[in-house]
């Protein structure tokens, strides 16, 4: 398709978005539905700046990261204090980061949500860095970001390891990002919601009900958050959550990041050997905790449910939720994954479950046959920009070149004629959710690169 119209060409219309997005220190993902920063679409905003406004994509970062808590914690919200404190909810008022997270070090000057977001960070940083490596280190931009981004690792394998075995765990779907998809529905249905008069949704002013998690979720949602919340935001073995799961993308992200923070540290003079290692523990601890190779699938592990199981027994895989989620397609971003593991997940992907051989526009963000799948339904089914960009670069990675420029031209024809949409049908690539997205603009950019 060809991409330049009378409104210009299709970078110039991403680069639009991420100016009209931009608040000045930070970029929103909606000037509507999302309008505060948010921690992973930070990072790949950045990933998308750096190819027009390299200051901006540095600045981005940096803003996020001067939010981080004392324990070293990246909150996934940083709220702009300019915006009416109830246009989204849950809101400041809701997390009251000063005080309820005074224990776990939350900054005074900055109100922010007091869970996190996966770790894209790193990953960003390094690639923002090589845009403009002039700029970068006239401004010292590594050297002020790598203590950061290595105490928020450190904080994740350290204070996150719920399970033991070497990964990360999420206490919260909205953590993993993938908010209402159905691999929480299992591990969610045992938490008690919270009424409904509890609290008031803001963004069912901006999206159609349809196409957000139901009243249902959210009541979960805001349990899970207030407990946690009340709790201190507290993750040591006295902070026990009802929640706990071990998500393949989420890892694989931190994984990937910890390889770039390898590539970060030997640009500042020190060795990365220790960090590329560690992204190499992580890999072969996603490949033994939540790889099932009769599925050729990464599941997530839902360690609530192993509660009751002994660990080392076969009845340990009970506790893998065997739902089809594109998180489990995500590892393929790794470098040392098992090569017959990478061959089977692209078999999976190209397969009848996510379409990409023939079927589909995008990848879904769920199994095409699974139960629970609905093509307009956020999380459940619909295609996504940012997974679908993570997917084209681990096709690449692993020697799919055909596939994944297949991939990139659907993205790019899809961004263009949805005007940049949050998430699509995958079927059709009709647009759903917001538009004018910044993760969708900024990923376009990077792939016209
Ligand atoms: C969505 O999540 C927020 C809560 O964090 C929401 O629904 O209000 C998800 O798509 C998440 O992955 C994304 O980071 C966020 C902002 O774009 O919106």
């Amino acid at each position: 398709m060809e991409h330049t119209t009378e409104h210009g060409s299709l970078g110039e219309r991403a680069a639009r978005v991420l100016d009209r997005n931009w608040t000045g220190t930070s970029t929103v993902p909606s000037r509507t539905l999302y309008p505060h920063q948010w921690s992973w679409d930070s990072a790949f905003i950045a990933i998308g700046l750096r190819h027009v406004a390299p200051l901006r994509a540095q600045t981005e970062l940096e803003t996020l990261l001067a939010a981080q808590w004392g324990d070293g914690r990246v909150p996934h919200i940083v709220f702009n204090p300019a915006v009416p404190s109830d246009a989204y909810f849950p809101g400041p008022a809701f997390w009251r980061s000063a005080t309820a997270g005074r224990g776990a070090g939350a900054p005074a000057g900055v109100q922010t949500s007091g869970i996190v977001q996966p770790p894209v960070h790193a990953l960003a940083a390094w690639l923002v860095h090589r845009a403009d490596p002039r700029l970068s280190r006239a401004r010292g931009f590594l050297s002020r970001v790598y203590p950061a981004l290595a105490a928020w690792h450190r904080y994740l394998l350290h204070r996150r390891d719920l399970g033991g075995g070497g990964l990360v765990s999420v206490v919260h779907p909205w953590e993993q990002g993938m908010d209402n998809s159905p691999c929480w529905d299992a591990p969610l249905a045992r938490v008690s919601p919270a009424p409904a008069r509890a609290f008031r949704r803001r963004d069912l002013e901006h999206g159609a009900a349809g196409d957000r998690p139901t009243d249902l979720d959210y009541g979960r949602y805001v349990r899970l958050a207030a407990d946690y919340r009340d709790g201190g935001y507290a993750d040591g073995p006295c902070g026990r959550r009802e929640f706990a799961v071990e998500d393949p993308s989420f890892n694989a992200l931190l994984a990937a990041s910890e390889h770039a923070l390898a590539h970060i540290a030997r640009e500042l003079g020190a060795a990365g050997t220790a960090r590329h290692a560690r992204a190499e523990r992580l890999t072969a601890a996603l490949v033994e905790r939540l790889w099932d190779p009769e599925a050729e699938m990464f599941f997530c592990r839902d360690l609530r449910a192993s509660d009751s199981l002994d660990p080392r027994g076969p009845d340990g895989s009970r506790a893998l939720v065997t739902e089809y989620g594109v998180s489990g397609l995500i590892p393929l971003i790794l470098p040392a994954l098992p090569r017959e593991v990478a061959a089977a997940l692209v078999r999976t992907a190209r397969g009848p479950r996510f379409g990409l051989g023939g079927g589909v526009r995008l990848a879904p963000s769920y199994d095409l046959r699974g139960p629970a799948f609905d093509p307009h339904r956020y999380w459940r089914g619909p295609a996504w920009f940012n997974t679908n960009w993570l997917l084209e670069r681990g096709l690449r990675l692993h020697g799919e070149r055909a596939q994944a420029a297949r991939l990139r031209a659907a993205l790019l024809d899809v961004a263009a004629a949805t005007d940049f949409a949050e998430y699509v049908d995958p079927y059709t690539g009709e647009g759903c959710g917001a538009r004018g997205f910044g993760w969708t603009a900024a990923l376009t950019l990077d792939l016209l690169d």
